[in-house]
C-alpha cells in the first residue's frame, strides 16, 4: 500500500493534537507504520518560522501577506523534506494542519485574496493533497475555554478577536461543503473518546480501500 496522508484541522483547542496522537498509537497496534507532524514547524527551519509566526510582538506586527508567505515557506520545506520522502517509503502521515489552515486562516480569517492562496498552497504542495482530512468542529468558545483550562497563555493568532476565530470555523464549514470526498467532519465537543472512536470508524472504512487499492 501506498502511504497516507492524514490531516487533523479545526479551531484552537479543537483536539487535532490528542486526536492525532491517539491515532497513531491505534494504527501503530495494527502494525502500520507511522510518523506524526505539523504545521507550522514540521522541519527544522520550519521550527524557526513557527516561532516566528506564532510569538506575540506588539511593537512589529507582521503584515498579512507576510504571514501567509510564511506558512508558505514551512509548508514548502514540509512538504519535500518531510511528506514526499515518508509517503514514498509507505508510512501512514498524521499532520496537524495543512493546506486548508491556510483557506481557513489566511482566507476567511484574514480576508486575503483566495486566488492567492490557492497559488501559493499549489505552489508549496506541488499539488499533494491530504487522502484524508479529519475537520474536528467546535465553536470557537468550546476550543478556548478548553486553552483556558490548561492556563498556557495564548499565542500571536489565538489572541485575535473572536470575530476572527468565527470566520475561521466558517471557513471549515465552506471547506467541508465543497470537498466532500476529502474531508469528514467530527463533532469534537464530544468527549475525548467518542472523538476518538468516530476516528477510527472512519479510518477502519477507508483502510479497506487503502489496502485494496
Ligand atoms: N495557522 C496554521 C495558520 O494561520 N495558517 C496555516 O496555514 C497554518 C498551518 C498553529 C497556529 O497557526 C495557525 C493556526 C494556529 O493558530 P497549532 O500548533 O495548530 O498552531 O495550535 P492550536 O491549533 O492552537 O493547537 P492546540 O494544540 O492548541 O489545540 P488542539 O491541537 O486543537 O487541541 P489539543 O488536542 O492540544 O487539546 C487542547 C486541550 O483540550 C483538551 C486537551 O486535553 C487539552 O487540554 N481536549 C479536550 N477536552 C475535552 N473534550 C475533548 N474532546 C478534548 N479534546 C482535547
Amino acid at each position: 500500500m501506498k502511504g497516507k496522508l492524514i490531516v487533523f484541522e479545526g479551531v484552537e483547542g479543537c483536539g487535532k493534537t490528542t486526536q492525532m496522537l491517539q491515532t497513531s498509537e491505534w494504527l501503530q497496534n495494527l502494525g502500520f507504520s507511522v510518523i506524526v507532524t505539523r504545521e507550522p514547524g514540521g522541519t527544522e527551519l520550519g521550527l524557526q518560522l513557527r516561532r516566528l509566526l506564532l510569538e506575540k510582538s506588539d511593537d512589529k506586527p507582521i503584515v498579512s501577506k507576510t504571514e501567509l508567505l510564511l506558512y508558505s515557506a514551512d509548508r514548502s520545506q514540509h512538504v519535500e523534506q518531510e511528506l514526499l520522502p515518508n509517503l514514498a517509503s509507505g508510512k501512514f502521515i498524521l499532520c496537524d494542519r495543512y493546506t486548508d489552515s491556510t483557506v481557513a486562516y489566511q482566507g476567511y480569517g484574514r480576508a486575503l485574496d483566495m486566488n492567492l492562496i490557492h497559488q501559493l498552497n499549489e505552489i508549496a504542495t506541488g499539488g499533494l493533497n491530504s487522502d484524508l482530512t479529519i475537520w474536528l468542529d467546535v465553536e470557537v468558545e468550546v476550543g478556548f475555554s478548553r486553552k483556558k483550562r490548561d492556563g498556557l497563555g495564548l499565542d500571536r493568532i489565538e489572541q485575535e478577536k473572536i470575530e476572527f476565530h468565527r470566520r475561521v470555523r466558517q471557513g471549515y464549514a465552506e471547506l467541508y461543503a465543497s470537498h466532500p470526498e476529502r474531508i469528514v467532519k467530527i463533532d469534537g465537543s464530544l468527549s475525548k473518546e467518542a472523538v476518538q472512536a468516530e476516528i477510527q470508524q472512519i479510518l477502519t472504512d477507508k483502510l479497506k480501500n487503502w489496502v485494496n487499492s
